[in-house]
């Protein structure tokens, strides 16, 4: 790629002040001689910096105003050259430029492009690439903190010293191997198997902590609740949804699932049929319905009439409806009522407090290609460790051995690697 430049419109689509263009790759000047017109006279293609002036789209006979950023290899963002032009945020205008630059012989760059060049040309590793797209997807505060941590080389510092003390067992293994040559007994250390217990048992909390930090999608909070509970009035409340409700037991039959927020995090809520409502064939549907989303449920909150009180089992959080109807609640209920909005803020943040503490504080390990990696290598270093118990040495040195790989593959990818289109492949064009 070293010798190709390529192009994409790197702001976010939409109309909007200015639309930035980006170009990486080599011999940019090229381009910036045949359309550029530097308000400067002083100004060389070759300077780092910016200049302002007029970009010239042939094509539409237009003359753009533009700041032209250029940025040098191997102190930029990619590790090549970079030119960036700032133009008036019309994507129509945007995508003419790009489409004028592609006629000049710039290669359209493909998703995360700009990133892997940066991998390629070793300014991030793989678990930094990871944590880039992670803060381009970070929902709350919490994601992008844990998201910039990784990008700081959070999680690549993690996986370092995980491969150090895998080299600290193979170091007294392969020396055993090599006075074994010698037909002379090697001395494997005594404490080598506790140490590689230790070592799983770090991959293990590494993966624990990934878990909690690994968003499947919006954390499912679920209501569930005996029928005329109040649960389908609740959701209309907190999603500005528009769900059936009424006194008659068994009105919802589906589970109805809506975003919504929740102290500033964004949270999938999921309504469902009343556990004691009617029984019958569609009405069976919706309790199957309702036992999935229950299995499902990042939280799971128990809806109950505030003068009954019949809470469901088994739930992290209760919410007792109808205050408008009752002087006293149980101390260990939220209480609201729907239709006035009374009680909706505390419930709300009860919830987001009860979701990050869900979640761990850990900032490790924020992909699930770092979680799913970590947990492969300590199957491994387990299966060493049984084999150091019952085989000859050369077994457990090479299981080790593939967790170092299995490690190393985290933070590197040689060019050509299938890892790099597995992560680059949802990526969007412009990163
Ligand atoms: N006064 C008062 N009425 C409420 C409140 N919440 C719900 N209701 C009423 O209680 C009845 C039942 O509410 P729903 O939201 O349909 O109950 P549900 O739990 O979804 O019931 P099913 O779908 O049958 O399981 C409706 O008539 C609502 O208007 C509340 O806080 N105060
Ligand atoms: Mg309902």
């Amino acid at each position: 790629m070293a010798g190709e430049a390529v192009v994409a419109i790197a702001s976010a689509r939409g109309r909007s002040a200015r639309a930035v263009i980006r170009m990486a790759g080599s011999e940019l000047a090229r381009f910036l001689l045949a359309r550029f017109e530097p308000a400067s006279t002083t100004w060389d293609p070759e300077d780092r910096g910016s200049c302002v002036g007029w970009w010239i789209v042939p094509a539409h006979g237009w003359r753009v105003p533009v700041d032209v950023w250029t940025y040098k290899a191997p102190r930029s963002v990619t590790g090549t050259d970079v030119v960036e032009l700032l133009v008036p945020g019309s994507p129509a205008l945007a995508e003419a430029i790009v489409r004028d630059l592609i006629g000049l012989g710039a290669g359209l760059a493909a998703p995360g492009a700009f990133t892997r060049l940066a991998v390629m040309n070793g300014r991030l590793d793989l678990a930094q690439a990871d944590a880039v797209m992670a803060l381009i997807r970070a929902r709350d505060d919490a994601d992008a903190r844990a998201a910039h941590q990784a990008l700081e080389g959070g999680d690549s510092r993690m996986i370092e010293s995980l491969e150090d003390a895998l080299v600290d067992l193979l170091i007294p293994l392969e020396s055993a191997l090599d006075f074994s040559d010698q037909d002379v007994a090697g001395v494997i250390p005594d404490d080598l198997a506790v140490r590689a217990s230790e070592l799983a048992a770090r991959l293990d909390a590494a993966v624990a902590a990934a878990n909690g930090r690994t968003r499947r999608g919006l954390p499912r909070v679920v209501l569930i609740g005996a029928a005329n509970a109040g649960k389908s009035t609740l959701w209309n409340a907190l999603t500005g949804g528009a769900a059936l409700t009424a006194s008659i037991p068994g009105t919802t039959r589906d589970a109805l699932e809506r975003e919504g927020t929740c102290a500033g995090m964004p949270v999938l809520w999921v309504d469902t049929a009343g556990i004691d409502g009617p029984r019958g064939d569609v009405d069976d549907l919706g309790h199957a319905m309702r036992e999935r989303q229950v299995r499902g449920a990042d939280l799971l909150v128990g809806v109950a009439d505030a003068r009954s009180c019949d809470f469901p089992e088994g739930c992290a959080l209760r919410v007792a409806t109808h205050l408008d109807l009752v002087r006293e609640i149980p101390a260990d209920a939220w209480g609201v009522c729907a239709p006035s909005g009374e009680g909706l803020d505390a419930f709300r943040a009860a919830v987001a407090e009860r979701l990050r503490r869900g979640s761990g504080d850990a900032p490790v390990a924020f992909s699930l290609r770092v979680a799913e990696g970590l947990r492969d290598a300590a199957v491994v270093v387990r299966r060493g460790i049984e084999a150091l118990a019952s085989h000859p040495p050369e077994f457990a040195a090479s299981d080790w051995r593939e967790a170092q790989r299995l490690l190393r593959r985290l933070r590197f990818a040689e060019p050509g690697d299938p890892v790099l289109d597995r992560i680059f492949a949802s990526w969007c064009i412009g990163k």
